[in-house]
């Protein structure tokens, strides 16, 4: 995994690359609401994983998840074989136009998975681009969903200490920080993203 910028006073890091090889304390997977493994960076967590991941999926589905995981909600457990010690389950929305409350839930999203490491006392999270693939969010209207919870999340509570955004190609992160170039300015007069 490769940094290429660091925001927000270097709380936020963009990077590209597989999320499953972070190392740090979680990385979040972007997943559905059956929990039971799926494509996209959700069926990567999954095999590199191992079945330890779907083994804890599946009794939350047997218990308090019976109905699925809601879309904006967050849900953690073990990481298995990766690298981290814990995956935080989310489920982003599937796009349909933006006038379905596709942001306000994008935004759950990151909250949920933010306030989840922090009560667990994580020092460090991954983020993959949360609902831009399959589910079809355009890319650059949420990266600024993304950049503006993380910057809202940061400015109120200290941990996660690094919040990392990990985009699979060069191309989408440069894309984001385009993005987000005058929200992030903003945050941080005087300095370029
Ligand atoms: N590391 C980092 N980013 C990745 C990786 C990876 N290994 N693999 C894909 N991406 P998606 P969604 C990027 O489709 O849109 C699944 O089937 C990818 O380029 O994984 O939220 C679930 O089970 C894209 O930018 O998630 C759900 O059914 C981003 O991750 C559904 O897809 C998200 O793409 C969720 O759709």
């Amino acid at each position: 995994m490769r940094e290429l910028a660091k925001l927000l006073e270097a709380r936020l890091i963009v990077a590209v690359g597989d999320i499953t090889a972070f190392s740090g304390d979680a990385i979040v997977n972007a997943a559905n609401s059956g929990l039971l493994g799926g494509g996209g960076v959700d069926g990567a967590i999954h095999r590199s994983g191992g079945p330890d991941i779907l083994a804890e999926c599946r009794t939350l589905r047997a218990s308090r998840l019976r109905d699925g995981l809601p879309t904006g909600q967050a849900v953690m457990t073990g990481a298995g074989r990766l690298a981290v010690r814990a995956v935080i389950h989310t489920v982003g929305p599937v796009w349909s136009g933006g006038g379905r409350g596709e942001p306000e839930l994008l935004a759950s999203c990151y909250a949920n998975c933010l306030k989840l490491a922090e009560s667990s006392g994580f020092e460090s999270i991954a983020f993959p681009a949360i609902s831009t693939g399959v589910y079809g969010y355009p890319r650059n209207q949420a990266g600024s969903v993304a950049f503006r919870t993380i910057a809202s999340f940061a400015r109120e509570h200290a941990l996660p200490g690094s919040i990392w955004l990990v985009f699979h190609s060069e191309a989408e992160a440069n894309a984001f920080l385009e993005a987000i170039s005058p929200e992030a300015s903003r945050e941080s007069p005087g300095r370029t993203p």
